[in-house]
């Protein structure tokens, strides 16, 4: 394996050529329907860089959208997927198991939240599992209704766009969706700042809010599940008012409704915590994982207590590829590299790095309303001056000010003004540090 430089480097202006043809050759033949953040073509990437086949070395605040945790090509994931793939690529595990499968199963559920007996059970993508965690509740519960929240993203399949709060680009056009699907209000600090100090600040006022909409509008009675990600993330990556988690989680509990943390986003260190659900002792009775759970092999997990896991008949779930042997094996791999090289404790020293200066540099502009998230999943919220009025427009072009100067930045939000940050845990503090700098000069330029 040749070692990737870690270093920014400009061979070319961004696109560079090769890109473009490809970029052409892309237009003609994939569907318009699927986009891209940025119009460079990948030849390799690892530690905290992304190169493209014009030769350019781009710093990654990425990761895939929060994939590559651990690093792309990480060693041991590299190791272990050769290893697997020359064994056997597939048996499926309905068909012939192996025993990657029940490896990552025990993993899951010895590493996510609560000391009760718990199972889990693989599928591909996040959206794929989130639809089995309902379909999960559901026979647990003999109930229905599932809510959601606002701002929410849960996927682009039928169901998972129902749980899904944001019609443009996620929704418009595609529907009618999932019936029995409701959305109750989050904890939005820096947007609830407008209904009172105590909406903004006290987690346990924004929950009484969301659950008397959920008991009006629904009613426990009829309510199967709660999903909810525990720090949004294509959302805006909002954290929730500290206490509105553990309350929710406490109303479900006290009215048989399956509390589902969807950490397809946060989970596997991403956040300073095995878990996010863990920054607020909160035991989900379900838990959803997918994205880092596997350093960019399709993998995603349901895992919870035992009861609830088991309720559905013998062959109620499954699927061609879930769990897939060479998905497990770079799993497994995942899990050790985070456990042995102390990525946990990593993500936290990241958020230290980043809030530092992002703090700086919101002291000094006025158009950068809020700086939030945890860990390695960072952002800043975009303002126009001095207000809380969205500048999605200022975002954009920040985003690609830092894409021409070699630095990949995501944008999320419900208004399109979250710049996020999800640098893999890999990526070295001279690099992070550039990175910030590069944004500094965009957005004092702008
Ligand atoms: N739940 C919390 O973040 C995927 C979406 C990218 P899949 N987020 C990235 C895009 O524009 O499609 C996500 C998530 C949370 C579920 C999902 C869905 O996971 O693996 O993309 O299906």
């Amino acid at each position: 394996m040749t070692i990737l430089e870690q270093s920014r480097f400009l061979a070319t202006s961004i696109p560079g050529p090769r890109s473009k043809e490809l970029m052409d050759r892309k237009v003609a033949a994939v569907s318009r329907g699927i986009g891209n953040t940025m119009p460079v073509y990948t030849a390799r990437a690892g530690g905290g860089i992304v190169e493209d086949v014009d030769g350019n070395r781009l710093i990654d605040l990425g990761s895939g959208i929060a994939v590559t945790t651990i690093g792309n090509a990480s060693p041991r994931v590299v190791e272990a997927v050769r290893k697997q793939v020359a064994d056997f690529t597939h048996t499926c595990f309905m068909v012939t198991p192996y025993e990657e499968y029940v490896a990552v199963a025990e993993a899951l559920n010895r590493l996510t939240p609560g000391d009760f007996e718990k199972r889990s059970a693989l599928f591909n993508s996040g959206s794929e599992a989130v639809e089995n965690a309902v379909k999960i509740a559901r026979t647990y519960t003999h109930k229905q209704a599932v809510v959601s929240f606002d701002h929410a993203y849960h996927g682009r399949t039928n169901l998972t766009m129902a749980l899904t709060a944001k019609s443009m680009p996620y929704k418009h056009g595609f529907g009618p969706f999932a019936p029995e699907i409701y959305r109750a209000p989050l904890s939005y600090p820096f947007r609830d700042a407008e209904f009172g100090k105590e909406m903004a600040t006290d987690g346990e006022v924004a929950a009484r809010r969301a659950i008397s909409v959920i008991e009006k509008q629904v009613g426990a009675a009829n309510l199967a599940a709660v999903i909810i990600e525990p720090i949004q993330g294509e959302g805006g990556f909002i954290v929730p008012a500290d206490g509105f988690l553990p309350a929710l989680l406490d109303w479900c509990a006290n009215n048989d409704v399956v509390f589902i943390a969807d950490e397809v986003q946060t989970g596997f260190a991403r956040t300073g915590a095995m878990f996010a659900c863990e920054h607020e002792g909160v035991v989900p009775d379900l838990i959803v994982t997918a994205k880092g759970i596997a350093d960019g092999l399709p993998l995603s997990a349901v895992t919870g207590r035992a009861e609830i896991m088991d309720a559905p008949h013998v062959s109620g779930l499954g699927g061609t590829y879930g769990g897939n042997p060479v998905a497990c094996a770079a799993a497994l791999a995942t899990i050790e590299t985070i456990e042995s090289d102390g990525l946990v404790a990593r993500a936290a020293q990241i958020e230290q790095v980043m809030k530092d200066r992002l703090h700086r540099m919101q002291a000094e502009d006025d158009r950068i309303g809020d700086v939030r998230g945890r860990g390695a999943m960072i952002a800043m919220e975009i303002v126009k001056s001095g207000t809380t009025e969205p500048d999605g427009e200022l975002t954009g072009k920040l985003a690609a000010g830092c894409h021409t100067a070699g630095v990949i930045v995501l944008t999320c939000g419900t208004y399109g003004n979250v710049l996020r940050f999800l640098p893999p845990l890999s990526i070295s503090d001279d690099l992070l540090i550039e990175a910030l700098d590069v944004l500094a000069l965009v957005l004092a330029d702008l």
